[in-house]
This record gives structure tokens, C-alpha cells and sequence, in this order.
């Protein structure tokens, strides 16, 4: 018995073998080139398309395609690269004692520049030294520093650097001989 779908292969694969024959195949594309289209993806709509579709007509199931992605941003790794959102710390540290010193570390990676901003908070004493490196993941080197200040009691500093590693480390040094106190900051990671 001759179904509908067999009628419509026959219909197709006649057509498709008349352009093959008779090279009929038109130059100019009457419409715009559909990669969705070309099943057979050899950057060109053609009768295999057609076949393509006329063998799989009427069958059913769901549409959901498997891609290959290229170009896509991605890390050494090869992994997928999201792009960060910026994000804020505000710090208020424990008391920092005479030659004493304290760190803290934030990830950069994927993030383009640091603001930050320090409060010596003390009327006069102490002074407090403040260290900014750069540490690059993989690398096993000496941190990179790109900045070393001093700030003076009652006084709020704020300094902006661009990311050159994969997290920033900021060491607060007391370098008065008597004197301990609070310092507080803001660092703004911005993506
Ligand atoms: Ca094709």
C-alpha cells in the first residue's frame, strides 16, 4: 500500500534527482543561506537537505538541537569564562599592636580593576603602612607589588589599580613603636 509519506519521498526524490540530472541547481539563492537548514552542514542548501528531510518526514520527537559553541570566552583551562559581577568588602580590623601587621586577600581573576580605600582613624598615632601586591595563581615568584604608603592618623586614602593577577593582597603594617589602634577600609573588585 502507497502511504502519503511514500508518495511525498517519491515526489522529493524525483526532484531532487531532476536538479542532479539536468544541473538546474540555481547560482543565485533565491532566499538567505539558514545554517539551521543545511542538516547536513556543508555550508550549502541543496537536494541532500531536501533528502535529508523528505527520509525523516513525519517522524516525531524533541527538538532540542546539540551545538558545538566556538569562540566562546573561556579561561586557559578551556573552561567558560563568565563574566564577574563587581562586588564590595568593608572592613573593620581587630587592633593592629605596634610592629604588627595584618593581610587580606581577594580574587581578582576575571575582574578588571580595585579601588580601595583606607581609614587611619587615630587622632595623631599610629601611622599605618599599607602593601599592595598582586599574586598571580600559577606563578610561584614574588607577589608583584604595585604599591606601599604610608597613612597618617585622622586621615582616609584612596588609591584605584588596575587587575594584573589573579588576587590582591593588602597588608596593613602599624609601624608606630607605642601606639595600636582600629583602621577600617573598603575594597570595591569591579568587573
Ligand atoms: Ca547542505
Amino acid at each position: 500500500m502507497v502511504t502519503k509519506k511514500d508518495l511525498i519521498v517519491v515526489v522529493l526524490a524525483t526532484f531532487c534527482l531532476t536538479l542532479t540530472l539536468f544541473g538546474i541547481i540555481p547560482t543565485r539563492s533565491a532566499g538567505t543561506y539558514d545554517p539551521w537548514v543545511d542538516t547536513n552542514e556543508d555550508g550549502k542548501i541543496d537536494g541532500k537537505d531536501i533528502a535529508a528531510a523528505a527520509k525523516a518526514f513525519g517522524t516525531l520527537g524533541d527538538p532540542t538541537k546539540n551545538v558545538n559553541v566556538t569562540n566562546w570566552p573561556a579561561d586557559a583551562q578551556g573552561n567558560f569564562k563568565e563574566k564577574a559581577a563587581s562586588y564590595v568588602d568593608l572592613v573593620w580590623c581587630p587592633e593592629i599592636v605596634p610592629g604588627e601587621n595584618v593581610s587580606y586577600t581577594y580574587a581578582t581573576a576575571g575582574y578588571r580593576q580595585v579601588t580601595f580605600q583606607f581609614k587611619n582613624p587615630a587622632t595623631s598615632r599610629p601611622s599605618f603602612t599599607i602593601r599592595v601586591e598582586f599574586i598571580h595563581g600559577t606563578w610561584t615568584g614574588s607577589p608583584l607589588e604595585v604599591d606601599l604608603f604610608t597613612v597618617p592618623g585622622n586621615t582616609i586614602e584612596y588609591r584605584t589599580y588596575s587587575v594584573i593577577g589573579s588576587s590582591i593582597r593588602i597588608t596593613i603594617y602599624n609601624i608606630d613603636t607605642n601606639w595600636g589602634t582600629n583602621p577600617s577600609f573598603s575594597i570595591y573588585i569591579t568587573a
